[in-house]
């Protein structure tokens, strides 16, 4: 027996984007029939599985800001945490993994933060309150801006 295979090719409907962070998966039914009478036809399940990009920003729990109140410490202990600041990233793998630093106006000499849990430390005694600018990275690829024509 001599099988004439046909490619029967899927697409996405026009104006319709693929967005892994709404549905990673799409099952679908495909129906193949001939032209024969009475028409036979078989059917098969194809499951659509949408790889990431980077397309989502690690993002701060929604506060202003996040308040850290700490006594004044006559010596620093490297040991105890201060407080944390938390973050996530709706992307998987590297595109979501993310890692904690300073912002780019204040560094600290005063302290320091973990990269990845966010656990902030003394690396000094302290003395009155600062605020700090802190920032979380994915690991991921920014995708283009998209180009419009
Ligand atoms: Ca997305
Ligand atoms: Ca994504
Ligand atoms: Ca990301």
């Amino acid at each position: 027996m001599k099988f004439r295979w046909r490619f029967g090719i899927i697409r996405t409907a026009a104006l319709r984007r693929l967005d892994r962070e709404v549905q990673a998966e799409h099952a679908l039914e495909i129906k193949v029939e001939d032209d024969g009478d009475p028409s036979l036809s078989s059917l098969t399940r194809v499951l659509v599985s949408i790889l990431d990009e980077n397309d989502n920003d690690p993002e701060f729990l929604p506060l202003s800001h996040f308040v850290c109140p700490v006594l004044e410490m006559a010596k620093a202990d490297p040991n105890i945490v201060l407080c944390q600041v938390v973050a996530s990233d709706a992307d998987t793998g590297a595109n979501g993994d993310i890692s904690y630093s300073f912002g780019p106006e204040k560094g600290s000499d005063l302290f320091t933060v973990h990269p990845k849990t966010g656990a902030i430390y003394a690396k000094q005694k302290l003395m009155a309150g600062e605020a700090y600018d802190f920032f979380a990275t994915d690991k991921g690829i920014p995708l283009d801006p998209p180009v419009f024509v």
